[in-house]
């Protein structure tokens, strides 16, 4: 981390300043905007640590003083704010502000943004900024998300080692993606030229048409106007993220082939089978909008999908791993429900970006304005916008010869129906309703799916009875069955 190899040096005016070493991650950023430094800085510094005056609680770690601190409400927090220089500064912390926002206003948000949350809670005139010294405040808990905040994002999305670069194509055509790439990431550069939506959507078209429409960013619903006022002046340093499943109906567009529809899904891609179920199919198409920094951390796709991401203003840096690979600094429950990615997007790429890029799984690459992207069922991804921008994205079942992806969805929805997302609450067994309906539609390819699945699961018996010394025909006792954890090792693309 950049803030453990900070050096202190006397400023001209006296005031120490953070210089960091050559080489190191984080471009030239402005000081933090209370004055506070890294914590290694202290032992430079030959005045009076702030800290020495916040009584009792000196005895906390900072680490537990900050976790203390979420538990106070507004009034409480902004008073002992007040008490002294050192709480003042913990207090000032805008992750806090922003979790007391999210509990307030669980609605519609009616007010302003006021440059950060803890203006915008306690209602402050925009631009009124602290005045208060805490240059004597040393603290990596408070300084990390400020360093984070200015990370130079370019130099993570520089230098792709050309063996990690995601392939890039003009155009495909249903055919040699059915064939040959329902598994590969890849970028499509000449594919989505034609959409209304990329020709004439940017944010202040949208801000225009749409400023009084609300959107779901995160946990809010905000008006277009309030979240455009937010992404350009926000020092997160995880930006509220706009991502709005319902925006089509809010914005009165149409999508598919029709007669003035504002964009469709690539012929390339195919049909997509969740199709099969009409209108009981889970959610599928997202509007992404985020600032400069704003993205995903790392994750798989719902329901085992696969999905295309277009880019239609900005520039999206991707990096991505096969389903079975070890990401680096994440973390994965054994039935695969719960990924733990402790740190932020910056955090991530600031410390584990080199270490998964050595990865001879890694695929990289960068996604630019008119250009989509495909990720494939089960593929991990992380994403980072590098500018401000608009996307729009479409998750899928795609149909190809091997009937691969179809037989993961069937046995996400069978197995792991706790993870199931995006269906109706009433709909009590996604699993089920699919396979009739394929049944309908599709037989012979919910035919292929299903011996596939049994395949798999001999297989999979047959390995844990090979490793328990089991012959095959004495099988463990009272049915059990062995779960790897992850269905996905043993993807058939
Ligand atoms: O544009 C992004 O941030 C990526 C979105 C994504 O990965 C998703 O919708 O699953
Ligand atoms: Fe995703």
């Amino acid at each position: 981390m950049a803030s453990m190899g900070a050096t202190a040096q006397e400023g001209p005016n006296g005031s120490l300043e953070t210089t960091l070493p050559e080489g190191d991650a984080v471009s030239t950023s402005p000081t933090h905007p209370l004055g506070v430094l890294p914590l290694g800085n202290k032992f430079f510094f030959k005045g009076t640590e702030a800290r020495t005056f916040c009584g009792t609680f000196q005895r906390f770690p900072e680490e537990m003083l900050s976790l203390f601190l979420e538990y106070l409400d507004q009034e409480s927090l902004r008073m002992l704010g007040y008490t002294c220089r050192y709480l003042y500064a913990f207090a000032y912390d805008d992750a806090l502000w922003k979790s007391l926002f999210l509990e307030a206003n669980t609605g519609r948000f009616e007010g302003k943004w006021l440059g950060s949350w803890r203006s915008t809670v306690l209602k402050l005139p925009a631009g009124q900024k602290s005045n208060l010294d805490c240059s004597n405040v040393f603290s990596d808990v408070l300084h990390r998300p400020f360093v984070c905040r200015y990370v130079d994002l370019e130099q993570f999305a520089s230098n792709i080692p050309p063996r990690s670069q995601i392939q890039r194509f003009k155009n495909i055509s249903y055919e040699e993606f059915a064939e040959n790439l329902t598994g590969q990431p890849f970028v499509l550069t000449e594919c989505i030229q034609e959409w209304p939506a990329y020709m004439s959507w940017n944010l202040e078209e949208i801000l225009r048409r749409y400023g009084d429409v609300d959107f779901r960013a995160e946990a809010v619903d905000w008006p277009f106007s309030t979240y455009y006022d937010y992404m350009n002046n926000t020092k997160d340093e995880s930006p509220l993220y706009l991502f709005d499943k319902k925006f089509a109906e809010k914005m009165g567009i149409t999508v598919g082939h029709e007669q003035g529809a504002a964009y469709w899904s690539p012929d390339c891609f195919g049909p997509d089978l969740f199709d099969a179920l009409g209108g009981d199919r889970p959610a599928r198409r997202w509007l992404i909008i985020g600032p400069e920094g704003s993205g995903s951390t790392f994750h798989k796709d719902p329901n085992a999908t696969s999905a295309w991401n277009a880019v239609l203003s900005g520039r999206k840096y991707w990096i991505m791993f096969p389903p079975s690979a070890a990401v680096p600094g994440v973390f994965v429950s054994k039935d695969g429900g719960e990924v733990t990615s402790p740190l932020s997007i910056a955090e991530w790429l600031l410390q584990f970006h080199e270490e998964a890029r050595q990865l001879p799984e890694c695929i990289e690459g960068i996604c630019h304005a008119g250009e989509i992207l495909h990720v494939p069922s089960g593929w991990w991804h992380l994403v980072v916008n590098l500018e401000a921008g608009i996307a729009l994205t479409q998750n899928f079942v795609p149909k190809s010869p091997s009937c691969g992806h179809l037989s993961n969805v069937l046995s996400f929805l069978k197995d792991k129906p706790d993870q199931v997302t995006g269906f109706r609450s009433d709909i009590e067994d996604p699993y089920g309703l699919f396979v009739d309906r394929l049944r309908e539609t599709h037989p012979e390819v919910l035919d292929k799916a299903l011996e596939i699945l049994e395949k798999r699961n001999a297989l999979k018996k047959r390995t844990w009875s090979e490793a328990v010394g089991e012959s095959k025909d004495e099988p463990s006792g009272g049915g059990f069955s062995f779960g790897f954890g992850d269905d996905d090792d043993e993807e058939i693309p």
